[in-house]
């Protein structure tokens, strides 16, 4: 009896162990791209001048950049989402010059691009939780170095 219940016991313990080092790691995974401070915003990680350089991006948080027509004239953001459905991909913030924003998948197959006019760049779209996707931020008309927000929200 006394032998059954250390049994029990250290497996409870293994088992409390396991769930702890499970939490631990899903923790640590889920803050990888997290911002160090409360605000919620990133900054853009260069060089991302083409699609094999972009840098992750988490969903649900503000990422500031800047591009111009000159050497900085793209910024691509790989990012994939934890649940599949319709998302929102937003660019603004960029006044009167011209971005365009499009999304890809991993393999550079362009999935839609909003080149629209105004001050705000927005693509809807499902996305799928096993598909990596690409986002552009491309200066079209942007003549001098232009900062952007751009926002992936569920
Ligand atoms: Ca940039
Ligand atoms: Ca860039």
């Amino acid at each position: 009896m006394p032998g059954l219940r250390l049994v029990s016991g250290s497996n409870a313990g293994i088992c409390f162990l396991a769930i702890l080092v499970f939490c631990i790691l899903a923790f640590a995974g889920c803050t990888d791209n997290e911002p160090d401070d409360t605000t919620d915003l990133v900054s853009e990680n260069e060089p991302n001048d083409t699609l094999v350089q972009a840098t992750g991006i988490p969903v649900g948080v503000t990422v500031i950049g800047t591009v111009d027509q000159g050497d900085d004239f793209a910024d691509f953001f790989i990012f994939s989402v934890f649940v599949s459905g319709s998302y929102t991909m937003t660019l603004s913030g960029f006044g009167a010059n011209d971005l365009d924003l499009l999304l890809y998948d991993r393999n550079g197959l362009m999935l839609a691009r909003a080149n629209s006019d105004g001050a705000s760049r927005e693509i809807v779209r499902f996305l799928d939780v096993d598909v990596q996707y690409v986002i552009e931020v491309r200066a079209v008309d942007a003549p001098s170095t232009t900062a952007y927000t751009l926002r992936i929200d569920g």
